[in-house]
């Protein structure tokens, strides 16, 4: 069934006459990596480039990524009737998607290209596989049903995606397809340096002191039996970071601490407190689910909505909804 739905992908990309891609919401290694791997595909079949719709401007740790420059926030992209194909990357939220996809007059064909646990299969082809470890992964199994050697670029890319959602072949969803997979890019020229720069060569000296701060709040909490930080409005904004600076810090804490579990709480921009969760042993996705969010069994996440953080006993940290 997988290589059929491989192969279904590929003959609905080569007969759209003007698909548009879609990264998830939240921009990363593997989000930009299967979605621009694709971008590389479309152009090696002498097609024109299809945009790739993100949430925001793309942060400056990809600016070097093959293809970028397709990269789009703008939501006119979608304004076009003659759209006939949307294909999705690492996103499991069907609202999301929906919600994008009102915007395009027609109703074009939905590909759903996907390893996340939680997701729903919102698309007319499906290809959700939970058991790789990243879609860059579920890509380059594309590629191969495919009979396609990729180039340098989409190796790259690929490799990206692979590193970003793994941690550089280091947390739970390092397997042997991540590692079969990455080495065979390697031989097709992907390029490591290229894709370490991008993973780990991007953080300002004020953004590691907000790590600092994180790493000062670490404490285990007995309430969710867990280890857990966090950082509030001040401690980014005191510091003039963005959040996309702060990424990376859960998954940094659960390569170097020796616990089951861990959240990582942090108030975002909108009034919120969003929760980040690492576990070796529990199915976190299904708690990120019944809050509303989503991921994988051992890294997921949600955002309460109007709320804050508050700090009691001058050590442990409570989330206080908003009285409206
Ligand atoms: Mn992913």
């Amino acid at each position: 069934m997988e290589s059929f739905i491989h192969r279904k992908i590929n003959d609905e990309l080569m007969k759209a006459q003007n698909p548009v891609f879609i990264s998830d919401e939240r921009i990363d290694g593997d989000s930009l990596g299967a979605s621009l791997a694709m971008v590389d595909y479309m152009k090696q079949n002498d097609k024109p480039r299809p945009a790739v719709y993100v949430t925001e401007k793309v942060p400056d740790q990809y600016l070097e990524m093959p293809h970028v420059d397709v990269c789009t926030y703008d939501k006119e992209v979608f304004n076009d009737p003659t759209i006939d194909l949307v294909v999705v990357f690492d996103c499991s939220d069907d609202v999301y998607v929906r919600g994008l996809l009102e915007h395009i007059p027609n109703k074009p064909r939905v590909i759903n290209i996907d390893h996340h646990n939680t997701n729903p299969h919102y698309g007319d082809i499906n290809q959700v596989i939970v058991g790789s470890p990243a879609t860059a992964e579920v890509v380059f199994r594309f590629f191969e049903t495919n009979g396609v050697v990729v180039g340098k670029d989409a190796a790259t890319c690929l490799l990206t995606g692979l590193c970003f959602d793994t941690t550089a072949f280091s947390n739970e969803a390092t397997n042997d397809l991540a590692l079969s997979a990455a080495s065979k890019l390697i031989l097709q020229g992907a390029r490591v340096q290229d894709v370490i720069s991008a993973m780990f060569k991007n953080r300002s000296i004020a953004a590691l002191r907000v790590w600092g701060t994180a790493l000062e709040r670490l404490h285990f909490n007995k309430e969710y039996d867990c280890v857990i930080t966090c950082l509030v409005r001040d401690d980014i904004e005191n510091n003039q970071v963005t959040d996309d600076e702060i990424g990376g810090l859960t998954n940094f804490l659960s390569l170097v601490t020796d616990t089951d579990a861990l959240y990582v709480l942090r108030e975002t921009v909108d009034g919120g407190v969003n929760v980040s969760m690492r576990s070796s042993l529990r199915d976190v996705s299904q708690i990120a689910k019944q809050n509303g969010g989503g991921g994988h069994k051992k890294a997921a996440g949600y955002t309460i909505s109007n709320a804050k953080l508050k700090c009691v006993d001058g050590e442990s940290w409570k989330v206080e909804k908003a009285v409206n």
